[in-house]
């Protein structure tokens, strides 16, 4: 080897090492704490495998090719000026791509189906609605059955669906728990449904994943998950001890900046709604107005429908 080959290798095999040991402890995406993320997983992994059939024979072969072929003397490779065409090449190299195509695509449309973040998980539990509501630079959880708010924390009971309705008041972003399925995105205008369980208890990293602003790397937040008596316990002790959240808390809230883990013992009625369509006007047809069905459009219907969720692409 060439010196400087030997030195851009070494100089790989560190980069390599610092690379890895920087996700030693926290894999995340791929130590999944439910059925999404786990299925997410297993997408991930039959993928790579799959881009691998073809990635890993292309890379070594191009290697072997390089080497055996170069200019020497006293070359033993064949040497065939006038090879023109092989049908038994050609067959391979364009046949196994097209099967590897083929069996991702088919792969990849059954799990995006399966995945769609608005079904709704199956399970023996009721599941519980979060609404979350992306604000410049924290996220506020509001629980429209227990009447209770958080900032930048969330708890919910292990093995129960949970519900996340999603906008924003602002900017758009992106919700995303990575220990329990893949992100979807906040907007202001409309509401998204995001179905996440998770099936062991523990304490999770969420974030937002969309670059929204200055502070937008403070917008983290634990997703505490415990054991169902232990999130009654919880709502309760909030409900007593905690102060309410008022509509001046809220314009306080909406101003720029960061802010710390806060728990309110309720919220202002139709908070998440308020804001939701804060933006709309009677009529107007605005980029997100059809998600306004008639149904969705009722103060005191909080819940939003289904129609939101089939913008979840953008
Ligand atoms: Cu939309």
């Amino acid at each position: 080897m060439r010196p400087v080959f030997r030195k851009l290798s070494v100089l790989l095999i560190v980069a390599m090492i610092l690379v890895l040991s920087g996700c030693s402890d926290q894999y995340l995406v791929l130590d999944p704490k439910g059925p999404i993320a786990s299925a997410q997983k297993d997408l991930i992994l039959i993928s790579s495998l799959i881009c691998l059939i073809i990635a890993v024979p292309v890379i070594a072969m191009t290697a072997v090719i390089v080497w055996r072929y170069r200019e020497r003397p006293n070359s033993k490779a064949k040497y065939k000026p006038y090879w023109e065409h092989s049908t038994k090449l050609e067959a391979i190299w364009w046949g196994i791509p097209i099967v590897a195509i083929a069996i991702l695509a088919v792969i990849t449309v059954d799990y995006t189906h399966k995945l769609e973040p608005s079904v709704a998980i199956e399970s023996e539990q009721k599941p519980i609605e979060i609404q979350v509501t992306s604000l410049d630079w924290k996220w506020l959880f509001t629980y429209p059955d227990e009447e209770i708010a958080t900032i930048n924390y969330v708890k919910f009971p292990v093995d129960t669906p949970v519900v996340f309705k999603l906008t924003s008041d602002m900017a758009m972003n992106s919700f995303w728990i990575p220990s329990l399925g893949g992100q979807l995105y906040a907007m202001s205008g409309m509401a998204m449904t995001l179905n996440l369980l998770a099936d062991e208890e523990g304490v999770y990293y969420g974030s937002g994943a969309n670059f929204t602003g200055k502070d937008f790397a403070q917008m983290t937040f634990n997703a505490d998950v415990t054991t169902k008596e232990e999130y009654d316990r919880w709502v309760q002790e909030v409900k007593t001890t905690e102060v309410a959240l008022t509509d001046a808390g809220v314009d306080e809230l909406k101003e720029p900046g960061t802010a710390e883990v806060a728990q309110f013992s309720s919220f202002p009625e139709n908070l998440f709604y308020n804001i939701m369509t804060q933006y709309v006007e009677e009529g107007e047809t605005g980029a997100h107005a059809h998600h306004m069905t008639s149904e969705a459009s009722k103060p005191d219907d909080q819940a939003v429908d289904e129609d939101s969720s089939e913008h979840h692409n953008h």
